[in-house]
């Protein structure tokens, strides 16, 4: 497959000349496959110069709803990239497609919101001549509903679809490279077109602190790559945000502690645990230095910041892979340890550490999410608690574990996309069954979805979307659509024509 056999499909559509050709997929180039697809073999040409979206006259949403005119906009523009813009002079097309016509049914159309945990992503699209209808409960499923090879021919189509996982996500790390603004919209619509409805966005770590903090400008001004053209200002983060919202993404943030941390050091003195090199400090630091009590309020203030900034529910708190060494090494540690009848059990001090963050940014309202260590730890977690899982291996006991403590999680174990191989590796991605595991029903309830990670000590905005797309679209249709369409064949034929629409 080449992606210009579709070009030549776009301009035989402007142009009335010739029959575009469907791929092997009996689905043509759905991706994610829907729920429920009827498709007829008889097809519909969109009319070039006449064809519109429009608000259904029932529709309880409308043109008041910027979030769906933006939207009608952005599918116009990606539909007709050349016809519009020449002009009405075209033959009087023989397309029999003339209007979308997008039905909001519910009372509430949540226009006006940010998407949730709960947001009820489903649609049912019906393609008929001369119109077609896209008709959703609510705003998030007519976001969905788009995207479904609507720019070339289009067959006779009954779609019912709604999500399997409620939480789709994909991890950007900004730290270990400073990501462009534009890079990450970039990939926001990519992840639009594949249906992932959460950015976790892994914004500071061990390398660089670009998130600009009001309250804490120094954390940026010191830790940032560079103090202007390396930061996110709070206006940046804004921005950000809303153009997820348009596109029915939830933005959640991490800022992971209290490993992790080497970069918050350099802004707030005494935040990072002195080292010792025998008797004296080393000059190097560790993580979040647990015992003083500045350290709490220090997390107080900047957590309520974040809590405000990011309008999400759930706040990433990290947790992972933190280094005891450099408390071993510390006398002060060693005395607290001691008064606390921690004995040199350091993951009780980790413990301690996380359940006094957990208090304070429960203060602020928010849920939160943590990685797998946290739980692994024993710390005690309130019910609503995400657990991350990412460790790679035998990830099916530790979702049996968690699930089985009653907690939510979420996997991305067998989806770090920071991982390269050569040849087809979206298989591997592909082929993963997230409720494999042993358990009941009730367990398997508590598996909400999945992230792609991309870590990004090896990636920054030269690299980044080649190296996600179209590898993510896997675990993307993996998370979206039912757990029996796994045939590797029929996906192949798809998603290389999904492909191609990514790379227009
Ligand atoms: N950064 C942070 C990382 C990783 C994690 N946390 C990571 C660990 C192992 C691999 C890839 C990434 N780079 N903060 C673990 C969640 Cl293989």
């Amino acid at each position: 497959m080449q992606c210009s056999d579709l070009l030549v499909n776009i301009s035989a559509l402007i142009l009335n000349v010739e029959e575009p050709t469907l791929g092997d997929s009996q689905y043509g180039s759905l991706w994610p496959l829907p729920q429920k697809v009827q498709m007829s073999t008889v097809a519909f040409k969109l009319s070039g110069v006449s064809f519109q979206i429009v608000d259904a006259k029932e529709s309880s949403s409308g043109a008041s709803c910027s979030l769906l005119q933006n939207a009608y906009r952005r599918y116009d523009e990606y539909i007709f990239p050349i016809s519009r813009m020449q002009g009405q002079n075209k033959k009087k097309a023989f397309a029999s497609v003339s209007e979308l016509q997008v039905w909001i049914t519910s009372a509430d159309s949540e226009c006006d919101n940010y998407p949730s945990v709960t947001s009820d992503e489903s649609y049912k699209l019906s393609v008929d001549s001369p119109v077609a209808v896209l008709k959703a409960p609510k705003v998030w499923g007519a976001l969905r509903g788009r995207g479904h090879g609507f720019y070339k021919s289009i067959n006779r189509t009954e779609i019912q679809d709604f999500p399997r996982f409620t939480h789709r996500g994909l991890l950007l790390d900004s730290s270990r490279h400073f990501l462009p603004i534009k890079v990450i919209l970039a990939n926001l619509e990519a992840m639009a077109w594949n249906k992932f409805n959460v950015f976790h966005w892994h914004i500071v770590d061990d390398p660089s602190f670009p998130y600009m903090s009001r309250t804490f400008p120094q954390l940026s001004q010191q830790g940032a790559y560079h103090p202007y053209t390396h930061v996110y200002t709070p206006s940046d983060v804004k921005m950000i945000i809303e153009f997820a919202r348009l596109r029915g993404i939830r933005v959640v943030s991490e800022f992971d502690t209290p490993g992790h941390t080497q970069s918050w050091g350099k802004g707030q003195k005494d935040l990072l645990t002195p080292c010792y090199s025998g008797a004296s400090p080393s000059g190097s630091f560790g993580p979040v230095n647990p015992i003083l009590n500045t350290t709490y309020d220090f997390m107080a203030m900047f957590f309520k910041e974040v809590s405000t900034v990011f309008p999400d529910a759930y706040i990433h708190l990290g947790g992972d892979e933190v280094d005891f060494s450099c408390w071993k090494s510390n006398p002060d540690i060693q005395k607290f340890m001691a008064q606390q009848g921690f004995g040199t059990d350091y993951s009780k001090l980790e413990s301690f550490y996380i359940q006094r963050l957990l208090d304070i940014v429960t203060t602020t309202n928010k849920g939160y999410m943590i990685w797998q260590e946290v739980i692994d730890n024993g710390v005690k977690l309130k019910s609503n608690t995400v657990v991350h899982v990412w460790m790679g291996n035998k990830f099916e006991e530790e979702l049996q574990k968690v699930t089985e403590a009653g907690f939510t999680t979420i996997l991305s174990a067998p989806w770090y996309l920071d991982y390269i191989s050569y040849g087809q590796d979206w298989q591997k991605y592909y082929k993963v069954e997230p409720l494999s595991f042993n358990g009941t029903d009730a367990q398997k309830k508590l598996v909400v979805g999945g992230e792609a990670c991309l870590w990004g000590e090896y990636v920054d905005a030269t690299n980044l979307t080649p190296r996600l797309w179209p590898r993510a679209s896997a675990v993307g249709e993996r998370l979206w659509s039912d757990k029996d369409v796994k045939d590797t064949n029929d996906a192949y034929s798809r998603l290389i024509q999904h492909r191609c629409r990514m790379v227009q």
